[in-house]
């Protein structure tokens, strides 16, 4: 009978019926954000079947150009570039995208789109060559500008607490998408066999306090006193605070985020003698990362100000980025107060910048 109640197990929620189920979370709830969710879900399938096959088909290693980051595109970089620019285009719900592949703002022109997407299409990528996890990073917001025109640069510049929905996708040893919208954080894992994604990690929570960080130490020497305090910190014993931690760094954000997520730990990259604003992307690694953690219960800085908080200004902007289990984020900012002066900036008296 075992087998037989294995075949007749329901297969679980989907994510397309998840996304229907909750839309009346949404506070416009036409249907709209819930399309945009499942355009994005429809090129993460096809993203994924290049990746999983990226060595067969001639897809690995370089593409010959220089991005905006001024860095080396994969070929798959552009392969997934071309992908969900493609998909949210003909989705008809978007109106302008922000992507780290891209110099400026993409025009959909499809004007009567109500949404933004700002994403990176494939962080980590150069690690697909030695098989190593990667993943796409997305964050939408509502439109300010007005319907019927193009998108403006402008919709991208209402703050991290203005986004409606963000979320990743982790290619790993197995395909999983994690979204928000505001109400909780779900995960959905993808079989391959069905071509569907399940829900496998319902309201995912991440633990106040966690014994694992991730940051790359080969470049402590660049880094501030604050940051060589809090690694110190990391490598004292104190039983009470599960210390020595654990380092733990894949060297691909989504999935040093996501292995912090389930077991709770933190990430840090820093501000550093060559980056000085860090290296990650405000717009689309930093605020959607952030809106997820918070809604699971962690939390994410810039070392010093709530990063959802922080005022953008421009579309690839940097920023230093601390973010996971609440009390390990709070201990690094404790460290940096105290190693490191701090200068009131223009910004408003509760916000201080590192000297
Ligand atoms: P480093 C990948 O290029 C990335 O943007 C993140 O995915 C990753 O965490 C980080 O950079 C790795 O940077 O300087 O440690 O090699």
């Amino acid at each position: 009978m075992a087998d037989f109640d294995k075949l007749a197990a329901p297969v679980g929620t989907t994510l397309d019926r998840f996304i229907m189920m909750r839309q009346q979370d949404f506070l416009y709830a036409t249907g709209e954000l819930s399309q945009l969710l499942r355009d994005i879900a429809l090129a993460t399938k096809i993203v994924n079947r290049e990746i999983n096959r990226a060595g067969l088909i001639n897809i690995s290693g370089t593409y010959g150009a220089i991005n905006v980051q001024g860095e080396e595109q994969q070929k798959m970089d552009v392969i997934a570039n071309i992908r969900f620019i493609r998909a949210l285009k003909n989705g008809g719900e978007t109106c302008v995208i922000a992507s780290e592949e891209n110099d400026t703002i993409i025009d959909t022109e499809k004007y009567q789109g109500r949404y933004v997407v700002a994403i990176d299409p494939l962080d980590g990528s150069s690690n697909i060559d030695v098989n190593v996890s990667v993943g796409t990073i997305f964050s939408i917001y509502r439109r300010m500008s007005p319907i019927n025109t193009p998108g403006t640069i402008e919709d991208f510049m209402q703050g991290g607490t203005q986004q409606v929905a963000a979320g990743y996708i982790i290619f790993g040893s197995s395909t999983m998408f994690v979204y928000t919208t505001g109400h909780g954080v779900n995960g959905f894992t993808y079989e391959h066999s069905l071509g569907e994604f399940f829900l496998s990690h319902p309201n995912m929570k991440i633990k106040d306090a966690g014994k694992i960080y991730s940051i790359n130490e080969g470049l402590a020497m660049e880094m501030t006193e604050g940051v060589k305090a809090y690694l110190d910190y990391c490598k004292e014993t104190d039983k009470e605070t599960y210390r020595p931690y654990s380092c733990r760094y894949i060297g691909s954000l989504v999935a040093d985020f996501h292995r912090n997520l389930l077991k709770g730990g933190i990430y840090i990259y820093p501000a550093t003698k060559k980056l000085k604003t860090g290296k990650l992307r405000l717009l689309y690694e930093a605020f959607p990362l952030s809106f997820i953690i918070e809604q699971a219960g962690g939390k994410a800085s810039d070392g010093i100000n709530r990063m959802l908080e922080i005022k953008p200004t421009t579309l690839h902007q940097r920023t230093p980025l601390y973010i996971g289990s609440k009390t390990m984020v709070e201990k690094a900012e404790e460290m940096l107060r105290i190693h490191e002066a701090v200068k009131t900036s223009p910004q408003p008296l509760s916000k201080v910048e590192r000297g």
